[in-house]
């Protein structure tokens, strides 16, 4: 008796740590990762231009080598982007031949891990500095409107979930964000039962599996019983 109730003990321990997994699961899906594009205009052995910066939602690129390289200040701490401006331009000559020709300002956009904390941003072409930028409100001034280079993701206090901000939000807030694309936001065909159906076979594909599980776990009690 007190062997089986160190049994059960042990069943319930672990259906919680599975139940725990499946919702850690469920909330990785869901997890949606803030970046900051920089876009750069670059003139060969000269000054670079910030040109454009926006908080957006993607992946982040791989910026591990080059003669440049783009300084994300948080105050505290400082992370350094390596990266080689692509001054050459391919063209197809009259034989149909591709040929590189050399241009004198080179158009970069980077795509940058973002947090709020975020201060400055600086460019180097090896030690010399050759942009610099002081974010101050540009991001967000909390004025509650939503302007500029504000949105959704870098200003949640001025912009809402369906902003017309250059962002597409697919998330369910019951409004269409005219950033989306009809597939993307399901809020914006108008027609909320195929949202519905999604969400249900969704909620219903992890109540199975849920169900999958406690009923296995019964299984293996009835064995041992
Ligand atoms: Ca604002
Ligand atoms: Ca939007």
């Amino acid at each position: 008796m007190k062997e089986e109730g160190r049994w059960y003990k042990m069943k319930i321990k672990s259906t919680l740590i599975i139940v725990s997994m499946v919702l850690v699961l469920i909330n990785n899906v869901y997890a949606i990762e803030r970046i900051l594009e920089v876009s750069l205009e670059i003139a060969k052995d000269g000054e670079a231009k910030i040109n454009n910066i926006k908080t957006n939602t993607g992946f982040t690129g791989n910026y591990n080598t080059g003669n440049y390289s783009l300084v994300l200040d948080y105050g505290k701490k400082t992370e350094t982007y390596r990266f080689s401006p692509n001054f050459y331009l391919r063209i197809l000559d009259k034989e149909s031949m591709h040929r590189d020709i050399e241009i004198p300002i080179a158009r970069e956009t980077l795509y940058l891990p973002y947090s709020d904390d975020l201060f400055s941003i600086k460019v180097l072409n090896g030690v010399e500095t050759v942009a610099f930028l002081s974010l101050g409100s540009l991001l967000c001034n909390n004025d509650g409107l939503c302007q500029k280079n504000e949105n959704f993701v870098g200003c949640q206090s001025d912009c809402n979930s369906y902003e017309k901000d250059g962002v597409c939000m697919n998330i369910k807030d019951d409004r269409c964000d005219p950033d989306c694309s009809k597939d993307q936001d399901y809020e914006c065909t108008g027609n909320l039962s195929q949202f519905n159906i999604k969400t249900n076979n969704l909620r219903y594909s992890l109540y199975g599996l849920l169900g999958i599980v406690i009923l296995y776990l019964i299984y293996r009690y009835l064995k041992k019983s």
